[in-house]
């Protein structure tokens, strides 16, 4: 009896176990970074609808304190990647940086939590 309520506990541990590691998946996606407030009227669009607001949207304009203050995702493959605190700032950052207009096109590496990611890295592509 002993051993199967430790066998039965053991089993449900690994369970969660899996669904945590399952609920961080490691992600590096590339894609055009626009910030949440403006890319909130295009979520449902077309994926080519979608990317093509996405490529357009301006440096100057994801920089704007609105912008700013509603954080930043990343729009790729097809869908839409909303960021944690760490990559709104890292976002920012390469706004800031680039030399670029629009068509920003970044490279983030994190984890896929609940939809968002929790950035660790992001660099501007090409
Ligand atoms: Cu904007």
């Amino acid at each position: 009896m002993k051993k199967t309520i430790f066998l039965s506990l053991a089993a449900a541990l690994l369970v969660t176990a899996c669904t945590v590691v399952r609920a961080h998946e490691k992600v590096k996606l590339t894609g055009y970074v626009v910030d949440v407030v403006c890319f909130a009227d295009h979520v449902k669009d077309s994926p080519e609808a979608a990317t093509k607001f996405a490529a357009e949207h301006t440096k100057e304009c994801a920089l704007m304190e609105e912008c700013v203050k509603g954080g930043y995702g990343v729009y790729a493959d097809g869908q839409w990647y909303p960021f944690d605190a760490k990559g709104n700032e890292l976002a920012k950052a390469v706004f800031e940086k680039t030399g670029k207009k629009d068509h920003i096109k970044m490279t983030v590496e994190g984890m896929k939590h609940e939809g968002k990611i929790l950035v660790q890295k992001i660099t501007e592509a090409e």
